[in-house]
C-alpha cells in the first residue's frame, strides 16, 4: 500500500507541537542559553575552588625535567622524594572545569610572540613548569641572550624568556648569608629595574611574580632620598613597613609597561600573579619543615594575615592600572589569583628533597627545607593551566581597538 503523502504532512505540526511542548526541549534550550551566557561573561572564578583527586596525574616526568635542565632543587622525584600522592590532584574551581593543559593551543597562541616572565624564584619556577608542559610537544632551544634566560620555539617562532629582578624596580639584594654581606635589600621604588624594561618593547605578554623578597629588612629611595627602611634598628631611618614598598614597585612597574608600550600604540598584555604563601612550619632560618602530604580541604585553611594584605595589594594595583591603560586601546592586564589555591597546596613543596636523596646518610638533626617553591611537576603546573584559560578568553574577546 502506498502511503498517503498527507500522513507526515498531518503528522508534522503535531509533532512540532509535541517536541516544543516537551520538557526535553525546554530544559535544552535553558541549558544552551545559560552555556552561552557562561561563555559571554566569563563568569568563572578560577581563584576559588578545592582541590579534588584526579588519577590521570601530572602532563610530564623527571625526564623532561632533565631534558630542560630545570632547577635541580625542584626536581623532587629525581632528589628522591618518595611518595608521589601529591601528584594526583586537579583544581576544581567552584563554579566551572579548569581544563587539562595542552600544549599545542599554547603555542599556537604565542606564535610569533615574546612571553617574559619577569621577578623571582617563583618566577623562574612556573616558566619552569611551563617549558615542562611545552616540551611535551615541542622541543625549545636554550638561546643565548644578554639579561635574561632564553628558550625559542623554533617551530612557532616563538620566545619564552625569564628575567630575574625580585623587585622589579632598581635594587640591590642584600646578601644571601646577611651575617657577612650586605644586611638589607635597597630598593628605588620609583626606578623600575632596567634589566627587563629596556626589553619591554619587544614583549608581547608579561608575566609578573613577586613579592617574597619584600620580607627582609630593606632600605627605600624615593629619587635620591631614603624614604624608610623595614627591620633596621640601629639606623636613623623611619621603619615604615613593606606594603607600601611593594605597592610602589608594583605600580611603577605597571606605568613603564603602560607608558612604554601602550601609550605609544602597541600592544601589550600582562598578568600580576598574587601571592603564593609558603608553609613553613615554624621559621624558615630554624629548620621549619612543610610536612603535610595532603592538601587542605575547602574552609579548612583561609587566606590571611600578610598573605591576604600582599593579595589586596596586588589586585588593588590591577584595578588601578586598568583604569589608567584603559585609554591606550593596546593594554590588556588581569590578575591571575593564585593565593588561595597555592596556600591550600602544603604538600606540594620540595620540603627536604630540595637536596638529592637528604636522609641517605640516616635522619640528620638539621636538614634544609624548602616550602616556598614547587616541586615539578607539581602544583604549579596548575598556575599555568589558569594562564593558558586567560590567554583563551584574551583570544575570543578581541581588544577594544579591533
Ligand atoms: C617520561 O615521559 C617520557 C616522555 O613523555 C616517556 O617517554 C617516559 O616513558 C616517561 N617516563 C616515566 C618513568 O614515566
Ligand atoms: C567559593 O566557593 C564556595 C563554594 O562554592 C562558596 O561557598 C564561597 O562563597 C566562594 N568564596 C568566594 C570568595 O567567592
Ligand atoms: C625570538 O628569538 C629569536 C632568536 O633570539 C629571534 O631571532 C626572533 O626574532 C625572536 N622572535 C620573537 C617573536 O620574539
Ligand atoms: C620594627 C620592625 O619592623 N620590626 C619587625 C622586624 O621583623 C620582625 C620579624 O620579621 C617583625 O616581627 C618586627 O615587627
Amino acid at each position: 500500500m502506498r502511503l498517503s503523502p498527507w500522513i507526515p504532512v498531518a503528522l508534522f505540526p503535531a509533532l512540532l507541537y509535541l517536541y516544543f511542548t516537551s520538557p526535553s526541549f525546554i530544559i535544552l534550550t535553558y541549558k544552551n542559553s545559560i552555556e552561552k551566557e557562561k561563555a559571554y561573561e566569563n563568569i568563572c572564578d578560577y581563584s576559588n575552588g578545592t582541590w579534588v583527586r584526579d588519577k590521570k596525574g601530572p602532563l610530564y616526568n623527571d625526564t623532561i625535567g632533565r631534558k630542560i635542565k630545570i632547577k635541580q632543587s625542584q626536581n623532587c622525584i629525581i632528589n628522591g622524594r618518595p611518595d608521589s600522592d601529591y601528584l594526583y590532584w586537579r583544581w576544581k574551581p567552584s563554579q566551572c572545569n579548569l581544563p587539562r593543559f595542552e600544549p599545542h593551543t599554547f603555542l599556537q597562541l604565542i606564535k610569533n610572540k615574546h612571553v617574559a616572565f619577569v621577578g623571582d624564584s617563583l618566577a623562574r619556577n612556573q616558566i619552569e613548569s611551563l617549558l615542562c608542559m611545552l616540551a611535551t610537544a615541542s622541543t625549545p632551544k636554550r638561546v643565548k641572550h644578554q639579561g635574561s634566560r632564553r628558550w625559542h620555539f623554533a617551530s612557532y617562532n616563538a620566545n619564552l624568556s625569564f628575567y630575574w629582578s625580585s623587585f622589579l624596580v632598581q635594587g640591590i639584594q642584600r646578601s644571601e648569608s646577611p651575617e657577612k654581606g650586605s644586611k638589607y635589600n635597597t630598593m628605588y621604588l620609583d626606578h623600575v629595574n632596567e634589566r627587563w624594561a629596556r626589553d619591554i618593547d619587544q614583549m608581547d605578554l608579561i608575566v609578573l611574580s613577586f613579592g617574597h623578597w619584600f620580607l627582609v629588612p630593606s632600605i627605600y629611595y624615593e629619587g635620591d632620598s631614603v624614604i624608610g627602611c623595614l627591620n633596621c634598628t640601629g639606623l636613623n631611618y623611619k621603619e615604615i613597613g613593606f606594603y607600601g614598598p611593594l605597592r610602589k614597585a608594583l605600580r611603577t612597574s605597571l606605568n613603564s609597561i603602560i607608558e612604554r608600550k601602550a601609550a605609544k600604540g602597541n600592544r601589550i598584555d600582562v598578568i600580576v600573579e598574587t601571592i603564593s604563601p609558603s608553609h613553613f612550619e615554624g621559621d624558615w632560618d630554624k629548620s621549619g619543615t612543610c610536612s603535610k602530604s595532603t592538601p587542605y580541604r575547602e574552609g579548612e585553611k583561609q587566606v590571611e594575615g600578610t598573605d591576604a594584605e600582599i593579595r589586596k595589594i596586588e589586585l588593588e594595583e590591577v584595578e588601578n592600572a586598568k583604569s589608567y591603560g584603559k585609554q591606550f586601546g593596546g593594554f590588556r592586564l588581569e590578575a591571575l589569583d593564585v593565593t588561595k589555591l597555592a596556600l591550600l597546596r602544603p604538600d606540594g613543596h620540595p620540603g627536604p628533597y630540595m637536596n638529592p636523596f637528604p636522609f641517605a646518610n640516616g635522619v640528620q638533626e638539621h636538614v634544609q627545607n624548602d616550602c616556598v617553591h614547587w616541586c615539578l611537576p607539581g602544583p604549579i603546573d596548575t598556575w599555568n593551566e589558569i594562564l593558558l584559560e586567560m590567554m583563551k578568553k584574551w583570544k575570543e574577546k578581541p581588544r577594544s581597538e579591533e
